[in-house]
């Protein structure tokens, strides 16, 4: 019998996986088994079927897996990550609830999240985003702002500034369509175009090639590159686990006059009281109860 092959998951797309084995090679490979439950960054061990061809038999523990979901249907985004990046831009125009929500699944994984404001070149829309990220602001998360395009290479002191937040870490960037993601991957890492070009073979038949999730090395660290998303749905999070999500709000949970509050008419809320107070932005709650209210059932 063959060896196992240890290796990283670098491209996930359905049942499909390119692994990149710790020789450096890329191997197609389809998981043993009918489902499919890995995501880029997980380690694995496979067994080559035939040169380039495996099959995955097994998947180390992982200290993180970041996903989003809806009902019972879970989207996998990235294994291992330490932290989330939500890109957004002046335009195309973004949603604020998503922003939220991507944040809040991160803090559940035990991740940190952050914000990266793309587009900056474009002063306008750039200053309409700022004053909407305000609340974000406010609560404490970091917003970098950069310009994927007006980038002279890795030279450019915005793509720097990105580089530093994510040097040392696993990094997964989500957001919305067009805002920039890819773009961003291009600046940072040199070469990764050609990688997409080469991991495309296995995967796409050219018409998507933006279609499924890479995941690409940094100097000092890793990138996730995610398909954008119009929605980021957090059935798998109880509403505990939410309100949790929320790091502005958690310092007043378990504070408020009854155990199983809802934060919205009861007398002695300590969340409302926090907003009276100018500690949590109103807008957060506001979200807060939009997305409680949205991922419905889950209240425990
Ligand atoms: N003005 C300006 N345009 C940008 C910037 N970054 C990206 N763009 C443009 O925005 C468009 C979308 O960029 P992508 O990198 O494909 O966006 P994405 O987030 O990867 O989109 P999806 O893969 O669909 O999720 C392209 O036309 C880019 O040229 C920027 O910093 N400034
Ligand atoms: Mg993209
Ligand atoms: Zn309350």
């Amino acid at each position: 019998m063959n060896p196992l092959i240890a290796g990283r998951v670098v491209a996930a797309h359905g049942r499909h996986y390119v692994v990149e084995t710790d020789a450096g090679d890329y191997v197609h490979c389809l998981p043993r088994g009918k489902r499919s439950t890995l995501a880029c960054g997980d380690r694995v061990a496979l067994a080559a079927t035939s040169p380039g061809q495996g099959v995955i038999e097994a998947v180390d523990p992982r200290s993180s897996i970041f996903h989003r979901s809806v009902a019972h249907r879970g989207k996998l985004l990235a294994a291992n990550a330490t932290q989330a990046a939500v890109v957004v831009a002046g335009e195309p125009s973004f949603s604020d609830e998503l922003i939220a929500r991507v944040l809040a699944a991160a803090a559940h994984e035990g991740m940190r999240g952050f914000i990266v404001l793309n587009k900056a070149d474009l002063a306008d829309l750039a200053d309409r985003a700022r004053a909407r990220l305000e609340p974000f602001r406010q609560a404490g998360y970091r917003i970098v702002e950069t310009s994927a395009i007006a980038a002279d290479g890795e030279d450019a002191p915005s793509i720097r500034a990105l580089a530093d937040a994510l040097a040392g870490e696993s990094t997964v960037l989500v957001g919305q369509s067009g805002m920039g993601k890819s773009t961003l991957v291009n600046a940072l890492v040199p070469g990764a175009a050609a990688a997409t070009r080469a991991i495309s073979r296995f995967l796409d038949s050219g018409r998507h090639t933006t279609s499924s999730a890479r995941l690409y090395r940094l100097s000092s660290g890793t990138l996730v590159d995610c398909p954008g998303m119009q929605e980021f749905g957090l059935a798998h999070l109880s509403a505990r686990d939410i309100e949790a999500g929320f790091v502005d709000v958690r310092p007043f949970l378990g504070h408020c006059r009854f155990r199983d509050c809802r934060h919205r008419t009861e007398p002695g809320c300590a969340v409302r009281q926090a907003v009276a107070d100018g500690r949590v932005h109103p807008r957060r709650l506001e979200l807060l109860l939009r997305i409680l209210d949205a991922e419905g059932g889950a209240r425990t």
